[in-house]
């Protein structure tokens, strides 16, 4: 009788087995896993699908909406908040660049994992903060974002990579100021725009803007010129002056080498870096709510 609750078990164990390796097991062999190769840059791209039809559905301004540029700032900094490997991101339009460590072994480097947990949260974040943003209009539907993964084996690689986006951001912002002007404040039509745009280089929009529209492109938001760089940054608290680790965004040229000798901590993967914002007039909105500070007041809503 003794044995009893012993025997007991072991057929619980055995049959529990059994259990787990059901018939249907074998299909687990199906599956497959892409390990990310070592002592590479980590780049995931996320783009939003179909936003043409998104900013026109959700009357986002033409052609720069701030509205929608702060709500993927917001969401790229949730994003940076999770994950403490992203050093940088970049983000214009409706797309954002996650550039994680060389050295990460976050997910065991396992592309699925990495892509569709950054992605997933990106989106969810959007769709979550978008009343704080967006206020009145109503979501009309669940926006999508596709995902990519490149590696870049160096640093000038790297560097190029975020190079050409940036590029991208000033051509693409050049162009659709100018066209939205004609558009907009010249009453031309798209077609007659695109006509008197095509085979115009910089310097012919930059003059169309000012001797047209008396816009000089120069002046144009930093924001909408540059796209916006998140950084890691330890910061000292306006009030009660401690420090405090921030995503600060920065919309500054990324190009220049000044930019990386400013932030020598970004290719030697190392995480944060202190940052003077004393001189600064105003803590950006982003920052201010991760400090749980009213910009307006500037004093605490919450306790820390
Ligand atoms: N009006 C306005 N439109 C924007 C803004 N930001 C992004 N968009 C729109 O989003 C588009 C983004 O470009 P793409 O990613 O190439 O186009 P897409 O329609 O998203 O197409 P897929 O990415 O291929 O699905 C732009 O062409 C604009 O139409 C904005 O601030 N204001
Ligand atoms: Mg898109």
């Amino acid at each position: 009788m003794r044995y009893f609750p012993l025997i007991t078990n072991i057929i619980r164990n055995i049959s529990s087995s059994l259990m787990a390796k059901s018939k249907f097991e074998y299909v687990k062999q199906y599956e497959t896993e892409e390990k990310l190769l070592p002592n590479c840059w980590i780049v995931v791209r996320i783009d939003g699908k179909g936003f043409h039809k998104f900013s026109c559905k959700h009357t986002f301004t033409k052609p720069n909406d701030t509205r929608a540029l702060h709500l993927m700032n917001k969401a790229a900094a949730t994003v940076m908040q999770e994950y403490k490997d992203i050093v940088l991101s970049y983000g214009v339009s409706d797309e954002y660049s996650f550039i994680l460590r060389k050295e990460t072994a976050l997910y065991n480097r396992r592309k699925d994992k990495l892509m569709t947990y950054l992605n997933s949260l990106f989106t969810s974040s959007y769709v979550y903060f978008w009343k704080d943003y967006f206020h009145d209009v109503k979501l009309k539907y669940p926006p999508s974002f596709d995902s990519r993964v490149v590696l870049y084996p160096s640093n000038e690689e790297l560097r190029d990579y975020l190079n050409w986006r940036q590029a991208d951001c000033h051509i693409n912002n050049l162009y659709n100021t100018t066209f939205w002007a004609l558009v907009l404040k010249s009453g031309l039509t798209n077609i007659e725009a695109e006509q008197k745009l095509s085979g115009t280089v910089s310097s012919d929009k930059n003059e169309i803007l000012l001797s047209e529209f008396g816009i000089n492109y120069n002046n144009e938001p930093e924001l909408f010129k540059k796209g916006t760089i998140l950084l890691r940054k330890k910061i000292k608290h306006p009030v009660h002056e401690k420090q405090r680790h921030v995503i600060y965004p920065f919309h500054e040229d990324l190009i220049q080498d000044s930019f990386w000798k400013k932030n020598t901590n970004i290719l030697k993967g190392e995480v944060s870096q202190d940052y003077d914002c004393s001189e600064v007039d105003k803590l950006p909105e982003l920052v201010m709510q991760q400090l749980h500070l009213n910009n307006a007041l500037l004093k605490e809503d919450v306790k820390e």
